[in-house]
């Protein structure tokens, strides 16, 4: 690959000043290709960060100097796209470079099977084949073993099979049972005289759920969310026994940021791939004391700073270790912003002027814009010349832009992974041509252009109509052009049959394809 070799030769004489483990070259030696390039990785992926929730961003009422640092020398950009408009189908998409309508994926119950086919190369097999050792730290969400596990036990398949070497794991989301860590394929802290015991169906163990006891609970909530208590807050989902195993949600920060500098450290001497998956700012908001008060908005505002924070002790670490300058840095978010999305934490009385979606209409959960258009920064001190790019990237695309960057081939079942590594580093504005946005619909963009196809089977959650969501779904086919029209007001579609129907045929080719 063409781009690839000239980048290996340029970066090349950089890279080996930087990284211990590589082998000396003298100051005579040509570099060549097999001199591979290996810079870490780390993915900060946020948990529901919408577009402008940064302050680089245009965030009113919070203040985030960690993650503004990276926007202001790296490269910030305008059109970034999570590739579902929610949790489990972005992530499922990020690891394997298919979208995730492919499989189907939807958002998980805490006791959900691995959604991962064990036998594709995903992201970090294609990273261990190239040499590197691959860790994930924080959510996962994308199901354990073959559902109904036995949480007592070792359970797997899990991330180990899916390709990392090790994990340490809030299992689905702050949410929902089980409200304990898992390191490896092992629950942490538990005692065998007290078995962890989880349903989604029934009451199980004897701790009082929401709805029995709100005189126990930090904050309210709706009744989804009413169910087994676990330090103060209800969840979704029932939980027995474990009491040794339970999480803290308050100490989510240290513990995860503890073991991602671990495993930095553990693993500073060899090419590495860190998936740091947040926490925040999901639901249940509970930030650390320290954290309290410490924006305009409330717990949700104080998630973000906290978040920042997180961030600001990684790149402390990666200057102190010197491996700040052979390390790739991408920020990004799930999905978009969501305010109400269970518990009454003021995220919506606080929110003040500020728009957590920015100029985009809808957030978490929706078709429109607000729903995939987050956050992304590329970091990567020394390499990046400073840019803010308006390049069409999706996330669906890591994998690819990776793999490109170190000629390292994808497994042969990734459909949809296009390498975009030069606009990811900031040396092209010209990212993907046509992509797929996905909510409970799926839309098209090319370019200026966005075609929302219609919503016709199925139903919406009544959860979502009650929670004032912007689901942006309809019976009737939408075409919105972007570049006169960001917040996706004047339908277009009546307009412009034409464009319809062609873009409803790109559709239907995309989503054949295998
Ligand atoms: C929804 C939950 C919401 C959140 C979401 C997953 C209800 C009413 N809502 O079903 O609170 O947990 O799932 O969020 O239960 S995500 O970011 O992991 O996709
Ligand atoms: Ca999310």
């Amino acid at each position: 690959m063409k781009t690839n070799k000239l980048f290996l030769i340029l970066a090349a004489g950089l890279f080996f000043s930087c990284n211990s483990s590589t082998k000396k070259t003298t100051s005579t030696d040509e570099p060549t290709e097999q001199h591979v390039l290996k810079p870490n990785f780390i993915l900060l992926y946020v948990d529901d960060l919408g577009y402008a929730d940064l302050s680089s961003y245009g965030a009113k009422g919070v203040e985030t100097p960690n993650v503004d640092h990276m926007a202001k020398n790296g490269v910030l950009f305008t059109d970034a796209h999570s590739s579902a408009a929610t949790c489990t189908p972005s992530r499922y998409s990020l690891l394997t470079g298919n979208y995730a309508f492919r499989n189907n994926a939807a958002i998980l119950p805490g006791d959900a099977p691995l959604l991962i086919d064990t036998s594709i190369v995903t992201l970090p097999k294609m990273l261990q084949k190239a040499g590197y050792t691959t860790g994930v730290v924080g959510k996962w969400h994308l199901g354990l073993g073959y559902g109904k596990v036995d949480w007592n036990k070792p359970i797997t398949p899990g991330p180990g099979e899916v390709g990392f070497d090790y994990s340490f794991l809030l299992p689905a989301t702050g949410d929902r049972v089980p409200t304990v860590f898992m390191e490896n394929d092992t629950v942490v802290n538990l005692s065998q005289d007290d078995p962890l015991t989880v349903s989604y169906e029934h009451k199980v163990g004897n701790r009082p759920l929401g709805t029995e006891r709100p005189d126990l609970l930090k904050m309210k909530a709706d009744p989804q969310h009413s169910q087994t208590i676990v330090n103060g807050i209800s969840r979704i989902g029932y939980m027995g026994g474990g009491k040794s195993a339970e999480w803290k949600d308050e100490e989510f920060p240290f513990v995860f940021t503890e073991k991602a500098i671990q495993f930095i450290q553990d693993n500073k001497t060899t090419p590495f791939f860190l998936y740091f998956s947040f926490h925040d700012i999901h639901v249940p908001r509970a930030p650390n004391a320290r954290f309290q008060g410490a924006s305009e908005m409330g717990p949700r505002g104080d998630a973000i700073v906290q978040m920042d924070w997180v961030v600001g002790q990684i790149n402390t670490l990666l200057e102190k270790e010197d491996l700040a300058k052979n390390t790739i840095l991408i920020f990004t978010s799930d999905n978009g912003p969501v305010l109400d999305d269970g518990y009454m934490d003021k995220a919506v009385s606080m929110v003040g002027n500020h728009k957590p979606a920015g100029p985009y209409r809808g957030g978490k959960y929706s078709i429109f814009e607000g729903g995939t258009r987050v956050p992304m920064i590329v970091y990567w001190p020394g390499h990046i010349k400073p840019v803010k790019s308006s390049a069409m990237m999706n996330q669906v695309d890591i994998y690819a832009s990776l793999a490109g960057l170190l000629n390292t081939p994808m497994g042969n079942k990734v459909l949809d992974s296009e390498n975009h590594i030069d606009a990811l580093l900031g040396k092209t504005e010209n990212g993907r041509k046509i992509m797929i946005e996905e909510g409970f619909t799926l839309a098209i963009r090319d370019g200026q252009w966005k075609y929302i196809a219609p919503f016709t089977s199925g139903e919406i959650p009544a959860w979502m109509a009650n929670k004032d969501i912007e689901s942006g779904l309809q019976k009737q086919p939408q075409l919105y052009n972007l570049a006169e029209d960001k917040g996706e007001q004047k339908n277009l579609a009546d307009q412009k049959p034409e464009l319809v129907e062609q873009y409803a045929n790109k559709l239907k080719i995309i989503m054949d394809k295998s």
